[in-house]
């Protein structure tokens, strides 16, 4: 089942200079392909889209403002089950829970800081993706 998702590398990954780690990974997954990627300053009003979920949530604000600190990588990944398979190799959303392997529980300590996004399913990865890449066919 060929699929689409968005994927961020948060500001952390980017100063960490782990962009290349981190892709590498997505790369060498058989027949995933990166279908866009640009580095991106984030604005404010895209992050709202972004989050839209977690508005009023007491780490909403201290997570935008992370995510604007720096650019992101933003991409797109097209491939077999590619939503659940980069969900996989990110790891779950606290990076010291996250295994041993993952991106998440190779690279992070902190919830915030947890270095990438990747969309949950595929309505998220259809929102997402209109808010990041509107004109992507
Ligand atoms: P994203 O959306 O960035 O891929 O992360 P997850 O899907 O793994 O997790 P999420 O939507 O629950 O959280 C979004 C984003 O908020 C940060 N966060 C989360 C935080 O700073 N404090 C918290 O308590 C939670 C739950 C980390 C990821």
């Amino acid at each position: 089942m060929t699929q689409r998702t968005l994927v961020l590398l948060k500001p952390d990954a980017v100063r960490r200079g782990l962009v290349g780690e981190v892709i590498g990974r997505i790369e060498r997954k058989a027949d995933w392909k990166i279908a866009a990627l640009e580095l991106r300053q984030l604005d404010r009003a895209t992050l709202e889209q972004h989050y839209a979920e977690h508005v009023g949530r007491p780490f909403y604000e201290p997570l935008v403002e992370f995510m604007l600190s720096g650019p992101v990588v933003v991409m797109v990944v097209d491939g077999e089950r590619v939503i659940e398979g980069v969900r996989q190799l990110a790891g779950p959303t606290d990076p010291i829970a996250a295994a041993p392997g993952s991106i998440r529980g190779d690279f992070g300590t902190i919830v915030r800081e947890n270095l990438i996004h990747a969309s949950d399913s595929e309505e998220s990865a259809i929102r997402e993706l209109k808010i990041f890449f509107p004109g992507l066919s």
